[in-house]
């Protein structure tokens, strides 16, 4: 049976790539409208090309919808002002649903120094790569496609903008800041997958933009163990269940004293430490 890829999604139309830089435009089997068919869904194709049977999911992400994904792009830029806070739960979210996560630093040609600053945060907890995609450097993302990876990110960080310039064509839209405020909204709306060659995908995203604590399926209480920087210090804490929140007897809190643990990632647990408790629970 022939297989593919949903590259697309439009009403019930589904744009598959079948290889070989082949796609076909077709429609699901009426048994397929309950379980969903979802952009990063492998499929069997029936004699007509028509989908009639989905590979299980490795993960599937409802906003965006998407499905299958192996990595996921962190895309930050000095300018728009830094959203640290949804980073922080965007790598959470990779680790909960086993998608390896590279901070992409972008617009390095307006602020040098600001993008050194972000990596100097987050290198010793995720990949990072410093670019612009101005010029060459954006190029070694290129290498990074593996599989079915996602751009995620504030808007105007410049996701749109690297799916261009890695792909030499303009294909996704991009707008510029002003046009964006006429706007009141995104410029990216809908999910689609690029391909970058064999097995190599990458969609360009708006929905990340909004990260909200319930999609984070835990327990306030198990959040630090996604901090591995927390880990390092933790066995010196008083007690073992230690959350890391009180003033004495807490060796995290005392490695954050003496600069050894960012203000700016303890700040933001303590933040979503305090929504999670807020959440129902499941
Ligand atoms: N100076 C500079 N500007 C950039 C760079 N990359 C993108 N931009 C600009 O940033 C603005 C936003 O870029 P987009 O690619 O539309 O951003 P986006 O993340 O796709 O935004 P949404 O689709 O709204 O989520 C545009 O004006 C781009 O030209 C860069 O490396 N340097
Ligand atoms: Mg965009
Ligand atoms: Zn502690």
């Amino acid at each position: 049976m022939k297989q593919g890829i949903v590259l697309k999604k439009q009403a019930d139309v589904f744009e598959v790539d079948v290889g070989e830089k082949s796609t076909i435009q077709t429609k699901a089997r009426k048994n397929l409208k309950k379980e969903g068919v979802f952009v990063g869904d492998k499929v069997f194709l029936d004699d007509d090309n028509t989908i009639c049977k989905l590979e299980k999911r490795k993960n599937l992400l409802i906003r965006p919808p998407l499905a299958n994904l192996d990595r996921m792009f962190i895309v930050v830029a000095p300018v728009p002002k830094p959203d640290f806070q949804l980073i922080d739960k965007l790598l959470i979210f990779c680790a909960l649903n086993a998608i390896e996560p590279i901070l992409c630093i972008n617009k390095s040609d307006l602020n040098e120094k600001e993008c050194e600053k972000i990596k100097n945060i987050y290198k010793n907890i995720v990949k990072t790569q410093i670019f612009s995609t101005l010029d060459e450097s954006v190029l070694k993302l290129k290498s990074k496609v593996c599989g079915i990876c996602a751009l995620a990110g504030q808007s105007a960080v410049g996701k749109s903008s690297i799916i261009n310039a890695i792909k030499k064509e303009q294909v996704a839209k991009v707008d510029t800041f002003s046009k964006k405020i006429e706007r009141g909204k995104q410029t990216t709306r809908v999910v689609e997958l690029y391909c970058f060659g064999k097995n190599k995908f990458l969609a360009d995203t708006a929905g990340f933009s909004r990260l909200d604590e319930s999609l984070l399926k835990i327990d306030e209480r198990e959040l630090k163990r996604y901090y591995p920087e927390f880990l390092r210090f933790a066995s010196g804490c008083k007690y073992a269940s230690c959350d890391h929140l009180a003033a004495q007897n807490c060796a995290v809190v005392d490695a954050l004293k003496r600069g050894e643990i960012s203000t700016l990632r303890y700040e933001n647990y303590r933040k979503i430490y305090e929504n999670l408790k807020k959440i129902k629970k499941y």
